[in-house]
C-alpha cells in the first residue's frame, strides 16, 4: 500500500503517476482550499483529483472538466453575481450534488466515496478531515479566503500570513491515520507546501502519525531553483519565513519525512539538505506529459529505499 498527500494541481500529475503502477494507492487530500460559492460547497482538491483519475480533468487548466462548457456562469452574470470563479457546467453538478448530500448529513469522506464510485475512480480518496479547515491569507489590504487571494485578486495583494482556520481543532480522518500508519511509502506530493500540504500538516493527528512514520515518507519538490513549478508557493514561502528553494522545503518537512526527491538541477543543494538527516533523490520533476508521470512515480518506487 501507498499513500500520497495531495492538494492542487501539481499533485494530480504524480497521482496519476503512481495510479497506473501500484495496485493499492491512497490519496489524502487536503481541504483547506474548499470554498463555498453561490451555496455550493466547492472542494478544489478531491475534484481535481477525481477529474484527473477519472480523466476527465482540463489538464490545460489544471482544474475543472475539459470541455465544460460555461451557460450556469454566464446565467449567473445576468443575475448579477460576482463570476470571478470558473465554475463550468459539469463541474457545477459535483458541488451541487455534493452539498445537497452534506445538508442531507452526510459527510464529506462518504460522498467522497461515492463520488469515486460514480467516476469509476477505483483509487481511494481520503479527505484529510471531515471537519472544516479553511486557508486564509493575511494581506496588505485585510484577509481573504485562498481562493480570493489566488483567482479573484491574481495573488497581486502582497502576503503577510497564512491562517489555517479549524486546523488545530480538526478531528483527522481515522482512514488517513490507518493509511500512513499501515502503507510501506508515504509521499507527499509536489503540491503547494503552505497550501496544499501545510493545511493537512497542521492537523495534529496526521503530523504525528507522520513523524512516527518519518522514515518511509518521501517527499517531493514542486520547486526548481528559486521558482515554483506552477502555482504561488514562493510568495506564500516568503511570507511564512521559509527558505525558497529545495533545502526551505526540506527544512519546513524535517519533522515529519526523512528523504525528497529534488530536481537534478537543484543537486548543488544535496549536502546541505543531506546534514538536516533528510536523504536527497535527484531527479528530472517537470511532468508535462504521462509520461513524465509515470517516470517520476517508477523512479520513486525503484530508487528510493526507506
Ligand atoms: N483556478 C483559477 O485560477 N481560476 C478559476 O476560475 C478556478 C475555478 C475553479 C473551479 C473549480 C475548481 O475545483 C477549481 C478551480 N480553480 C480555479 C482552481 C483552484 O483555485 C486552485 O487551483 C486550487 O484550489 C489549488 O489547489
Amino acid at each position: 500500500m501507498i499513500t500520497i498527500l495531495a492538494g492542487g494541481t501539481g499533485s494530480v500529475k504524480l497521482v496519476r503517476g503512481f495510479a497506473s503502477q501500484v495496485n493499492d494507492l491512497r490519496v489524502i487530500s487536503n481541504v483547506g482550499d474548499n470554498y463555498w460559492l453561490y451555496g455550493m460547497y466547492v472542494c478544489p482538491d478531491i475534484d481535481t483529483i477525481i477529474y484527473g483519475l477519472a480523466d476527465i480533468l482540463d489538464y490545460e487548466r489544471g482544474w475543472g472538466i475539459k470541455n465544460d462548457t460555461f451557460n450556469f456562469l454566464r446565467q449567473m452574470e445576468v443575475f448579477g453575481e460576482e463570476t470571478w470563479f470558473r465554475i463550468g457546467d459539469r463541474d457545477a453538478a459535483t458541488h451541487l450534488i455534493r452539498t445537497n448530500m452534506l445538508k442531507n448529513g452526510m459527510n464529506l469522506s462518504d460522498i467522497t466515496k461515492w463520488m469515486c464510485e460514480k467516476f469509476a475512480v477505483a483509487i481511494k480518496i481520503i479527505p484529510v478531515t471531515d471537519n472544516s479547515v479553511e486557508t486564509r491569507i493575511t494581506t496588505n489590504k485585510g484577509e481573504l479566503h485562498l481562493q480570493e487571494h489566488w483567482v479573484k485578486y491574481r495573488g497581486k495583494d502582497k502576503v503577510e500570513g497564512i491562517q489555517y482556520i479549524g486546523a488545530e481543532k480538526a478531528r483527522p480522518n481515522p482512514e488517513a491515520v490507518n493509511s500512513i500508519h499501515d502503507s510501506k511509502l508515504v509521499i507527499l506530493a509536489p503540491g503547494n507546501p503552505l497550501t496544499s500540504i501545510g493545511p493537512m500538516l497542521r492537523i495534529k493527528g496526521i503530523r504525528k502519525e507522520l513523524s512516527k512514520s518519518k522514515k518511509k515518507v518521501v517527499a517531493v519538490s514542486p520547486l526548481i531553483g528559486d521558482k515554483a513549478i506552477s502555482g504561488p508557493a514562493t510568495q506564500y514561502m516568503e511570507a511564512a519565513g521559509i527558505d525558497v528553494s529545495a533545502y526551505g522545503l526540506a527544512q519546513m518537512y524535517s519533522d515529519v519525512c526523512s528523504n525528497i526527491v529534488i530536481d537534478t538541477k537543484d543537486k548543488a543543494l544535496a549536502k546541505k539538505i543531506q546534514n538536516l538527516d533528510v536523504t536527497v533523490y535527484e531527479t528530472k520533476i517537470i511532468m508535462k506529459n504521462k509520461q513524465d508521470e509515470d517516470a517520476l512515480a517508477s523512479f520513486i518506487l525503484k530508487q528510493v529505499h526507506v
